[in-house]
């Protein structure tokens, strides 16, 4: 590949060649999320063995009370603003607190789909009549730059769901960072974790009985071929999914059953692969109390309150700006 044919390809195309051409193989788990994958991700949260969900909605449902009085923080009155919104389920239910509370509170979901967020902003609005919303569409940073002096109200952000789980280590503390980076001192910071607990349970939420994770990894597959032109056979490949108890990390594979060939006709590449060869699909990360506090700390944070479901699966982790800003290059 020239650096003329690099410009010219689609980020996807680039990543996905660079992902085929390395060795280990790997594919980004943020282009799971075309229409297909985003309704099967759906399906998973509705998975018996897919846990987090009904974690987090039990954290939500009831704990209303005390999460609103560390949102406010003495002051009713602030910003809300999520990154990855989704369809907002979960939110609402906070949302449906605060107001109920006299809150004087704005929402903002934040998406990188304009399809999530139009289904979002019908159902807030039939919902909750009363309350200001503006959806935002695109990249987190160029948004949050734009919010940083918006209102000049405080803001509380959220990022929900275990969505930092996607990331390594290291892409979290830059990414906790860079959100620092457009925080005034008194704004919050609101991340859902998915804790480290028994391995059978976490195992299990990455490789369920129906089938619907194996089908969520293969999407990606399906939308090579349709996007890239490729010609993979997903017959040839079947998931595999693992916990390491010690890092914490669930990973996903798809692994080649048989030694061949595929072929991306807009890469103008064709890949091989041996048999049982895998490529790596998605991290899960799973943390407990010190990881949780060493991100904030290594990011800009101190932990204000930990809200808990009660089975200790998972925690909603309040964070403070404890610093100003490191600002690059200054
Ligand atoms: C979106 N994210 C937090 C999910 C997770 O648990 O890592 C994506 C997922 N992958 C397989 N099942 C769900």
């Amino acid at each position: 590949m020239n650096a003329t044919q690099s410009t010219e390809m689609s980020q996807f195309a680039t990543d996905v060649l660079h992902g085929l051409w390395d060795s280990p193989k790997h594919l980004s788990s943020k282009y799971f999320y075309d229409d297909e994958g985003s309704r099967l991700f759906q399906e998973i949260m509705q998975l018996p063995e897919y846990y987090l969900t009904g974690c987090e909605l039990e954290i939500f449902e009831r704990q209303a009370d005390d999460i609103f009085k560390a949102f406010a923080n003495g002051s009713n009155a602030f910003d809300l603003i999520e990154l990855g919104a989704g369809d907002g389920t979960k939110t609402a239910v906070l949302v449906s607190h605060f107001l109920e509370h006299n809150a004087d509170i704005s929402y903002s979901p934040i998406d990188i789909s304009a399809e999530a967020l139009d289904a979002l902003s019908q159902k807030f609005n039939t919902e909750f009549p009363a309350l200001r919303i503006e959806t935002r569409q695109g990249d987190y940073f160029n948004i949050l730059q734009s919010l940083k002096n918006g209102s000049g109200r405080r803001k509380v952000l959220m990022f929900l769901g275990s969505n930092i789980g996607n990331f390594t280590k290291q892409q979290a503390v830059d990414f906790f960072q860079h959100l620092r980076e457009v925080m005034n001192v008194c704004d919050l910071l609101f991340v859902g974790f998915d804790l480290q607990k028994d391995p059978h349970v976490i195992a299990n939420a990455y490789d369920d009985a129906a089938g619907i994770t194996a089908r969520f990894n293969l999407n990606l597959l399906t939308r090579i071929n349709r996007e890239l032109g490729g010609n993979f056979d997903l017959e040839k490949f079947t998931h595999y999914a693992n916990y390491r108890p010690i890092d914490g990390s669930a990973r996903s594979y798809l692994m080649s059953r048989e030694k061949q060939d595929v072929r991306i006709d807009a890469l103008d590449r064709t890949f091989l692969f041996d048999q049982w060869e895998a490529i790596f699909m998605e991290i899960s990360q799973k943390y407990n109390l010190s990881m949780i506090e060493r991100l904030a700390a290594e990011s800009g944070f101190a932990i204000k309150q930990n809200f808990y479901d009660s089975r200790n699966y998972y925690c909603d982790s309040l964070w403070q700006p404890s610093e100003p800003p490191t600002v690059a290059g200054g």
